[in-house]
């Protein structure tokens, strides 16, 4: 072979290289819980600061119309996972301390699709999607199985639901770890023995007190929802959380290093019960709610950290969102309320977290891959529940016909390409089916409240019912805040928008196949 065409033989052999990588970047999804539109620097908020999400945000995409699929943290979670809108499977609601495994084994989900890419696919953080079979719900103190493996994922390091409820200890791979045998682990709804000490028994011991439910079994001073009793040794403390996500998540990159791998790091920031470490206690004026982000920043920088020590910066995708939007008083008097000051948490959006309003799914949504992805701001729609089409097109990987269904391909919205286009509508859920729903399609949005009632979560109020229209139209344009019904104004428009909405929720799938 002649010298020059040696020359393009290599070249070209690289250049196929450089795209068969660029196929397969390492991907990094970073899902915080309950964290609002307004709840982080770069996004507005002015009294805390969130240097490492920032950097994100400035150097990649920044979506100001990003989504999560439902206002609470089960439904986003299975739409991340499946591709499908939770309302469509009974029983997706949040889950209980003792809930089983709510995907069925059979559906191709996200992690299937990363395995099948060849990746090594791994989960640390909250699950609260169950686990165990069906009328059986989990073996805490044997093989905690269907789980997170039986889904896809070659490795998890859970918090099996959330941290309010029971139990309070890490599951790895099938088992709770540092489980001792001689201290079975109990999980239940009802006291075990009328002495159990509960909230309401031992309120004055607590280090943090409840404000509605989360009275029940004590642990690490702070009483919960559940009960439960034994596995001592396996139990942790509420503050060490963000620093063990940290640890188990750059121990999987680490191991993972040289092959390509997906990782959802599943935070538990900010969730109730807020106990960030003693070192985020007190850092900024809003209590442990804002130090809660401000810790959940911090392990954004440790993995991002990570990243560069093992040169992958620039190998990976990181997608940044959130599970559903805010709330003061989840249920513990933590002064999330009393000292909220100025800030708010869901931006300049009506409602948060339970809503339909645009508070309640409306939240941070950041694509970042040096090098690849152009910095920028998006104002197309893009939602959680998109990530596995997107990258089922970013890894070019086929897809079975049945597979997610309500997700679609934004991938070029998330590379940052010029002139893509996000989704043309999308299905905002609250808890459950019961037909609640926020439809958005382009700057109109409807809602839908069969009975006349919606949860109402200002950032400025307890948590309330209040009553309103069964179907409201608002022109988010306009009307960003959700203020104004033009429902008589434009009756046409929304009778256009229930029409289709029925039609999408009817059909069962709202991805063309
Ligand atoms: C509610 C809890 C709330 C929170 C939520 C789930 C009470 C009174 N409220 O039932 O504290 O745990 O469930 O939050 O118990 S989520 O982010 O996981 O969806
Ligand atoms: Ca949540």
């Amino acid at each position: 072979m002649k010298t020059s065409a040696l020359i393009a033989w290599i070249l070209c052999l690289s250049s196929n290289f450089s795209i068969a990588s660029s196929k397969h970047p390492n991907v990094i999804v970073i899902m915080a819980d309950d964290l609002g539109f307004g709840d982080l620097s770069c996004y507005g908020a002015q009294t805390f600061q969130t240097p490492h999400i920032d950097r994100l945000a400035a150097e990649g995409q920044m979506f100001t119309n990003g989504y999560c699929s439902a206002s609470t943290c089960t439904p986003t979670r299975y739409s991340f996972l499946t591709g499908n809108y939770a309302f469509r499977t009974q029983g997706t609601g949040i889950a209980p301390p003792n809930g089983h495994l709510v995907i069925d084994q059979d559906i191709f989900t996200l992690p299937d699709l990363m395995k099948k890419a060849g990746y090594a696919t791994g989960i640390v953080g909250k699950w609260h999607l169950g686990l165990g079979l069906k009328g059986q719900g989990p073996d805490w103190n044997g093989d905690l199985k269907p789980g997170p493996q039986e889904i896809g994922f070659d490795y998890n390091f859970l918090l099996p639901t959330t941290n309010d409820r029971v139990p309070q200890v890490y599951v790895e791979g099938h088992r709770v770890l540092n489980l001792d045998p001689s201290d079975p682990l109990w999980v239940g709804n009802k006291k075990p023995t009328p002495d159990h000490p509960t909230g309401i028994s031992h309120r004055d011991s607590l280090k943090m007190d409840w404000s509605h439910g989360h009275n029940s079994t004590i642990h690490n001073g702070i009483s919960r929802i559940g009960f439960y009793t034994g596995g001592h040794k396996a139990r942790f403390r509420d503050e060490d959380l963000a620093d063990k996500w940290v640890e188990k998540s750059n121990a999987f990159i680490e191991a993972h290093q040289h092959e390509p791998f997906f990782l959802f790091y599943a935070s538990h920031d900010l969730h109730v019960p807020r106990i960030p470490h003693e070192r985020f206690q007190g850092v900024t004026p809003h209590g442990f709610r804002a130090d809660s982000i401000v810790q959940l920043d911090w392990t954004v920088g440790e993995i991002m950290k990570t990243l560069d020590r093992l040169k992958l910066r620039e190998k990976t995708l990181v997608i940044f969102c959130s599970d559903n939007g805010p709330v003061m008083d989840d249920g513990y008097q933590d002064q999330a309320l009393e000292k909220v000051g100025k800030h708010r948490a869901a931006g300049p959006f009506k409602g948060g977290k339970y809503s339909v309003y645009e508070g309640g799914t409306r939240t941070p949504f950041i694509s970042y891959w040096k090098g690849t992805i152009p910095s920028g701001k998006s104002e197309e729609i893009v939602c959680t529940i998109d990530i596995a089409t997107s990258l089922a097109q970013i890894t070019g990987t086929s897809l079975p016909a049945d597979a997610f269904k309500d997700s679609f391909d934004v991938s070029k919205c998330l590379l940052g390409t010029p002139d893509a286009k996000g989704r043309g509508h999308l299905i905002q859920q609250d808890n459950g089916g019961r037909g609640r729903f926020g439809f958005r399609q382009g700057d109109w949005k409807l809602t839908s409240h069969p009975n006349g009632s919606a949860r109402n979560t200002v950032v400025e109020k307890q948590l309330e019912n209040i009553k309103v229209p069964n179907f409201a139209l608002y022109h988010l344009k306009n009307d960003p805040g959700e203020k104004i019904n033009v429902i008589q104004k434009h009756p046409e428009v929304a009778n256009k928008m229930k029409a289709t909405l029925a039609k999408l929720v009817e059909a069962g799938r709202s991805r063309p196949q």
